[in-house]
């Protein structure tokens, strides 16, 4: 019984396990997409977790797949994570409400 409430609490904690795999929450427009590159230039907002002032600029994206039906000029929440050489890459993107 005791394992079976070990193996209940372990499946209930996955979720938040997977979140917690944190990224860095970001807003900002569309300034640019190159899917070619995997890149996409943002206008975001302040980022006070990494300490970024608002500015424009080229980030790159984990995966090119993520830059899919993003246009210029749209807004968007987007996450970062940090990559193997230390410099912060998109992990999720998508339209903001
Ligand atoms: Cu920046």
């Amino acid at each position: 019984m005791k394992k079976l409430f070990a193996i209940v609490l372990l499946i209930a904690a996955i979720p938040f396990a997977a979140v917690a795999a944190e990224d860095i929450p970001g807003k900002g427009v569309v300034k640019k997409v190159d899917a070619a590159a995997g890149v996409v230039k943002l206008a975001h907002e302040p980022i006070p977790a990494i300490k970024w002032p608002a500015m424009t600029m080229d980030i790159k994206v984990q995966d090119a797949k993520l830059l899919t039906g993003l246009r210029p000029e749209q807004k968007v929440n987007f996450g970062l994570v940090k990559g193997a050489d230390g410099q912060y890459v998109i992990s999720r993107i998508e339209a903001a409400k």
